[in-house]
C-alpha cells in the first residue's frame, strides 16, 4: 500500500489518497454512506499485495480467517462463517423496482421507497466500531467496452479479500471509472448476522445494491449473482446483450481448432466441472480450456455477426464436496494455494477437507462449526455448500483469452439441468426458438447452494430463475429478439448428466466422460456430423456418440438417452403450468412451440 493510501487508512474522514481518486460523485456517495453506517474507520482499498497482507494479517489475529498449513497449501487460509449464514437466500433477496410487474412473478418485490427505508434503518450506524472498506472493481477484462466497474462498500475483511480474488479489484477500477458516474452502487453490512435482519435489494433503475445481514457468497461478494446477474441482467436487456449464469469453455481438437461453447446449469449442477474437465484418454490431444466457470455476459460484433463472450470474474468461488483427483484434477490444483476456503473440515495437521476429497476419510477432524469429529459420525463434515475461492490464474486449464477485453465467438449454448427422468444425455434443439425453449423449460432439482429442501424438482430457466433481475417473460423475450441480432447464432442443446436408473444410481458417469457429449456438440455446432430427428430435438445416431474406451454397458447408455413418450407428455404438461404461472407477460412463441410439440405427439400415435 503507498504511503498516501496508509495514513487515509486511519482517518476518520472519508477523503480517499488523492492519488486513487478525485472523482466527486463517488466522493459524495461514499460520503453520504459513511454518513449512514458512521464507520470508526475508512479504508479505501488500492488491490495492492500490501494490503492483502495488512488484510489477511487483521484478519488472521480476529479469528476471521484460520491459518492452514502453510507448507501444503501456501497462501490458504480458511473461514467459517455463522451456521446460519452458509448459502443464498432466495426467500430474502428482492428486486425492488418501480412496480411489482415489472421484478415479474419469479422475483420477490419491493418497493424501492420501501426497501430503503427498512435497509436504510438497518444501515443506520451498523458500522459504529468498525471499519468501512470501499472496494473498487470491475467486472469484465479491465478497459473492454463489455465490462462495468463497481463499488462496494463492506465492512467485512472477508468480502474485502474475496472480492480480490474474485474481481478486477483496486486502482485500475478507480482508473477506468475516472470522473465517470457509471458504476454499480453496492452497500454491505454484516450486521450481526441475523436471519431476521437479512435482505439483499437490488434497484435495476438505480444501479445499486443494498445487502444487510448476511456474510456468505452470492449474497455479499456484490459483484456476483447480484451485479453480473440481477442487475446484469437488467442492463443486458436495456442495451441489448446477454448476462448469463453460463460457463465459458474452449474445446481444442488435436489439429489445433478451438470451439467455444457456453453452458447453463443451475447452482451446484456442474459448471465447474465442466469447465475445467480432463478428456478422458480416448480423446488424446483434445484439450478444454476455462474461460469462465459460472457467469457469461455475450453481446453480438457486427463484424462477423457472432455472439462473444467475456467472463465478467476473475476467479472462482467453486463448490468443495466432490471435488477430487479423479472428479476435477484442475481444481485440486486451482486451490493448491492462494485460496480462501469457507465452511470445509479441517485436519489435525492444517489441512482442508471435504466430502468426496481424494484419500481415505481421517480418523478426525475439525467440522466446519468447529466441532470434534469422527469418522463415521452421522453429520458431514464439511458443509455440502461449503467453498474453494480461487484466483483464475491458478487454473492450469485457463483460456489464454480470458482476459480478452473482445471475448471469444461462441459457438454452442447447452442447457443442462440436474434431472433424474425423463430429459436425455444430449439433444439439440430445431432452431433458435426452439433453444430459447429449452433454456426456458430447464428444471432441476434444487441443491445446497441456496437454503431450503434439497432435491425437489423446480423450473430453472436457462439457470436464471433465482438471478433473473426483471420480468421473466420479458427476459423470454428478450432471448427470442436476440435472433434479429445475431446473425449467426450459436446452436442450442440441452443435456443431462444426471438420469439415475432403477436402483437410483447415476446412467453417465459424468465429469470427464462428457466431453463425448461435448464433441458430438461442437460437431453439431460445426455442422460435421449427422442426427436423429425426434419428436423434440436432434439426438445422436447410434455410433455418432463416441463411446470406446467407456466402461459403461451400452444398455445403460441407451437408458441414459432414451426418451419416453410418457414421461414427455408429462414434462409438456408441466412446462404449461409453468407458462401459465409467468402470466401475460409470456411470448407466444414459446407457448407455441409446446403446442406444436403437443400436436407433433398426437400426430405420431395417430398413425
Ligand atoms: P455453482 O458454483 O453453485 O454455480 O455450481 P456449479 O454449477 O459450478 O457446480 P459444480 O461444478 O461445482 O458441481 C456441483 C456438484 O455437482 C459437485 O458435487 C459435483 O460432484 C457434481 N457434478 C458435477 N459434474 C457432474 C457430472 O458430470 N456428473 C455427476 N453425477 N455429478 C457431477
Ligand atoms: C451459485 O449459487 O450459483 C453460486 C454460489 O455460484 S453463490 O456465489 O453463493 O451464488
Ligand atoms: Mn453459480
Amino acid at each position: 500500500m503507498t504511503t498516501a493510501a496508509t495514513s487515509s487508512a486511519h482517518a476518520s474522514s472519508s477523503t480517499p489518497p488523492a492519488a486513487l481518486t478525485k472523482n466527486p460523485t463517488l466522493l459524495k456517495w461514499v460520503a453520504d454512506m459513511a454518513a449512514l453506517t458512521k464507520p470508526d474507520k475508512l479504508v479505501w482499498c488500492d488491490g495492492s499485495e500490501d494490503e492483502k497482507k495488512r488484510l489477511t494479517e487483521e484478519s488472521l489475529a480476529a479469528g476471521i480467517l484460520l491459518s492452514l498449513n502453510q507448507t501444503k497449501l501456501p497462501g490458504c487460509h480458511l473461514a467459517r462463517s455463522n451456521p446460519n449464514d452458509v448459502a443464498r437466500v432466495e426467500q430474502l433477496t428482492f428486486i425492488c423496482t418501480p412496480t411489482k410487474d415489472e421484478a415479474g412473478p419469479t422475483n420477490n418485490w419491493m418497493a424501492p421507497k420501501e426497501a430503503y427505508d427498512k435497509l436504510g434503518k438497518l444501515f443506520d450506524g451498523s458500522m459504529k466500531g468498525r471499519t468501512m472498506y470501499v472496494v473498487p472493481y470491475v467486472m469484465g477484462p479491465v478497459g473492454s467496452k463489455m465490462s462495468k466497474i463497481g463499488i462496494e462498500i463492506t465492512d467485512s475483511p472477508y468480502v474485502v479479500l474475496n472480492m480480490r480474488i474474485m474481481t478486477r479489484m483496486g486502482k485500475a477500477a478507480l482508473t477506468m471509472l475516472g470522473d465517470g458516474d457509471d458504476f454499480n452502487r453496492g452497500l454491505h453490512s454484516t450486521l450481526d448476522v441475523s436471519p431476521e435482519r437479512r435482505f439483499i435489494c437490488h434497484f435495476p433503475q438505480d444501479n445499486t445494491i443494498w445487502s444487510v445481514g448476511s456474510g456468505y457468497g452470492g449474497n455479499v461478494l456484490l459483484g456476483k449473482k447480484c451485479l453480473a446477474l440481477r442487475i446484469g441482467s437488467y442492463l443486458g436487456k436495456k442495451e441489448g446483450w446477454l448476462a448469463e449464469h453460463m460457463l465459458i469453455l474452449g474445446v481444442e481438437s488435436p489439429e489445433g481448432e478451438m470451439t467455444y461453447v457456453a453452458a447453463a446449469f443451475p447452482s451446484a449442477c456442474g459448471k465447474t466441472n465442466f469447465a475445467m474437465m480432463i478428456p478422458p484418454e480416448r480423446f488424446k490431444g483434445w484439450k478444454i480450456w476455462t474461460v469462465g466457470d459460472d457467469i457469461a455476459w455475450m453481446r453480438v460484433n457486427p463484424e462477423d455477426g457472432r455472439l462473444y463472450a467475456i467472463n465478467p470474474e476473475f476467479g472462482y468461488f467453486g463448490v468443495a464436496p466432490g471435488t477430487s483427483e479423479a472428479s476435477n484434477p484442475n481444481a485440486i490444483k486451482t486451490v493448491s494455494h492462494d485460496t480462501i476456503f469457507t465452511n470445509v473440515a479441517l485436519t489435525k495437521d492444517g489441512d482442508v477437507w471435504w466430502e468426496g476429497k481424494d484419500g481415505p476419510v481421517p480418523e478426525e477432524l475439525t467440522d466446519w462449526k468447529g466441532n470434534p469429529w469422527k469418522k463415521g459420525a452421522p453429520e458431514k463434515a464439511a458443509h455440502p455448500n461449503s467453498r474453494f475461492t480461487a484466483p483464475a490464474t491458478n487454473n492450469p486449464a485457463l483460456s489464454r483469452f480470458y482476459d480478452d477485453p473482445a471475448g471469444v465467438p461462441i459457438s454452442a449454448i447447452i442447457f443442462g439441468g440436474r434431472r433424474a427422468t425423463t430429459i436425455p444425455l444430449v439433444m439439440q434443439a430445431f432452431h433458435w426458438t426452439h433453444g430459447v425453449y429449452f433454456g426456458a423449460t430447464m428444471g432441476s432439482e434444487t441443491t445446497a447452494a441456496a437454503t431450503g429442501k434439497v432435491g425437489v424438482v423446480r423450473r430453472d430457466p436457462m439457470a436464471m430463475l433465482p438471478f433473473c433481475g426483471y420480468n421473466m417473460g420479458e427476459y423470454f423475450a428478450h432471448w427470442l429478439n436476440m435472433q434479429g441480432r445475431i446473425l449467426n447464432p450459436p446452436k442450442v442443446f440441452m443435456v443431462n448428466w444426471f438420469r439415475k436408473g432403477q436402483d437410483g444410481k447415476f446412467l453417465w458417469p459424468g465429469f470427464g466422460e462428457n466431453m463425448r457429449v461435448l464433441k458430438w456438440v461442437v460437431d453439431r455446432a460445426r455442422l460435421r456430423v449427422g442426427g436423429h430427428e425426434t419428436l423434440f430435438g436432434w439426438v445422436p445416431k447410434v455410433g455418432d456418440l463416441d463411446l470406446s474406451g467407456l466402461h459403461v454397458p451400452s444398455a445403460q447408455v441407451d437408458e441414459a438417452t432414451h426418451i419416453d413418450l410418457a414421461e414427455w407428455k408429462q414434462e409438456l404438461e408441466s412446462h404449461g403450468e409453468f407458462f401459465e404461472s409467468i402470466g401475460p407477460s409470456m411470448p407466444r412463441a414459446l407457448k407455441l412451440q409446446r403446442e406444436l410439440m403437443l400436436a407433433r405427439i398426437e400426430a405420431t400415435q395417430r398413425a
